[in-house]
């Protein structure tokens, strides 16, 4: 039973959204990742929401380039958390998928991450803070990981 679902519009996508996934490994939660796309394959996107809501995903992972509204096509469908990655695959930088998953209409929210890898790995920590509400053993295994960070930048203070 997946806990997360990584969606991302195109193949295209992966080189950037991968990090998504090898976050989610590392706190071991179980994940469903694959290739949807909001105007190629809608129908496709409308029944993995059903499909995968109904197998038990909390929490739904949205990566995409250009108009980028794959995020806003599954917010349309679910009432799970929705979170959003812009993905820069055009001259305009990413600003264009950015404005597109940012701006929602009232009552349709995607929170939206920071654009590619970056936005990518936040999305997994976030869906891991979400999970880790209903999750003690989850909870102890991000502040594990936040320790490791903290102590990293410690280390690399004292390298300098
Ligand atoms: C978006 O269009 C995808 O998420 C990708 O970022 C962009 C380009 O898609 P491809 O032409 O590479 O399939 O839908």
């Amino acid at each position: 039973m997946s806990q997360v679902a990584i969606f991302m519009g195109s193949k295209s996508d992966e080189a950037m959204v991968r990090p998504c996934a090898d976050i989610l490994d590392s706190l071991k939660i179980s994940y469903t990742f694959t290739i949807t796309s909001a105007h190629r394959t809608p129908e496709r996107t409308a029944r993995l929401v059903q499909e995968l809501e109904e197998a038990g995903v909390q929490v739904f992972i949205c990566a995409a380039g250009l108009a980028a509204h794959l995020a806003g096509a599954v917010a349309a469908k679910t009432i799970r958390p929705v979170l959003g990655i812009p993905i820069t695959a055009s001259p305009l930088g990413g600003l264009d998928a950015l404005l597109a998953t940012v701006q929602m209409p009232p009552g349709f929210p995607v929170g939206t991450l920071a654009l590619d890898k970056v936005g990518a790995r936040n999305a997994a920590w976030l869906a891991a803070q979400i999970l880790a509400l209903q999750d003690q053993d989850l909870s102890k295994r991000i502040e594990q990981a936040r320790q490791k960070m903290i102590a990293q930048v410690e280390e690399d203070a004292q390298s300098l």
